[in-house]
């Protein structure tokens, strides 16, 4: 596997310089989802597919950019699973963005991920690695290379605050939840992007980021084999939770096709608690 980890580094390399080079809008196509594709996705979803074409390990890759898998090497046992570029939409104000890897054996659901990556092209290029039974590992770019910095661990309680989703359209027992944990003293920290927004929950140690079923999305908005089990095992691995809205484990997370949705809850245990609490029986 250390070899898909080097390749994705690798990939952080060259989308990095993608997005500073490359002139920036949208293309004329749209993803299996209906996201309009910015000519950034595409050329990001190119430098993926090109480096882990080159891995024999790998025995099918699937972009949230493209409908289907994509078959490598029918004997080989790992599939990765991606998004190349999240929150693509926001890099044209100069936000920071994100990729992220989830790398499966055997079948694609929660309970077969052995390992995640995500790379946050922030003022500083950073990945961070995870395998299951293992810390995340964070990696920072200096003089071209990734250095080893730390391994991630997260306290029982945050301070922040990350609500996704569109107000309008939360269910009251969320619009409650979110106002308990302002009236807390939690602070609002969302920038729209899932990579940078869920990096900083991690690395200050905890908090909430949730992007809940809502009246227009009942399953949410966030892809499970993408997004969320990625995310999930880092923040479990990190010794923090990642439940869906009935409570349940997001490594427990059976999608029911590649582009699956679900409602998506990560944080340290005591938002987490008080997610249960509010969500008990709806
Ligand atoms: P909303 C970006 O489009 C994205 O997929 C995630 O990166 C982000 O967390 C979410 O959508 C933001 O969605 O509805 O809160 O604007």
């Amino acid at each position: 596997m250390e070899t898909i980890f080097d390749a994705i580094k690798n990939i952080a390399l060259k989308i990095d310089n993608a997005i500073k080079t490359s002139e920036g809008g949208y293309a004329t196509s749209s993803n299996v989802t209906g996201d309009t594709q910015l000519k950034l996705d595409i050329l990001s979803d190119k430098i993926i597919e090109e480096e882990l074409k080159k891995l024999p390990s790998i025995k099918a890759i699937v972009s949230e950019e493209k409908e289907n898998l994509l078959t490598l090497n029918n004997n080989a046992s790992y599939y990765v699973c991606y998004d190349p570029l999240d929150g693509s939409s926001i890099v044209d104000y100069n936000l920071s963005v994100g990729s992220i890897f989830g790398i499966y054996e055997n079948k694609l659901d929660g309970a077969n991920i052995i390992a995640s990556a995500y790379v946050v092209y922030g003022p500083k290029v950073e990945v961070v690695i995870t395998t299951k039974a293992n810390k995340p590992k964070l990696y920072r770019l200096y003089d071209n290379e990734f250095k080893f910095i730390k391994e991630i661990s997260m306290q029982e309680e945050g301070k922040i605050n990350a609500p996704g989703g569109t107000q309008k359209n939360w269910y009251p027992h969320h619009k409650a939840l979110i106002e308990a944990l302002f009236q807390k003293g939690y602070r609002l920290r969302y920038s729209g992007g899932m990579v940078p927004d869920l990096h900083q929950v991690l690395l200050k140690g905890g908090g909430l980021f949730s992007y809940p079923g809502t009246t227009d999305k009942p399953k949410g908005k966030l892809r499970a084999l993408f997004e969320v089990i990625p995310f999930a095992l880092t923040f479990i691995e990190a010794g923090g939770y990642a439940i869906d809205d009935k409570g349940v484990s997001l490594l427990e997370c059976v999608p029911k096709f590649l582009h699956d949705t679900t409602p998506c809850f990560f944080g340290s245990k005591n938002e987490i608690e008080l997610v249960k609490e509010f969500y008990n029986g709806k």
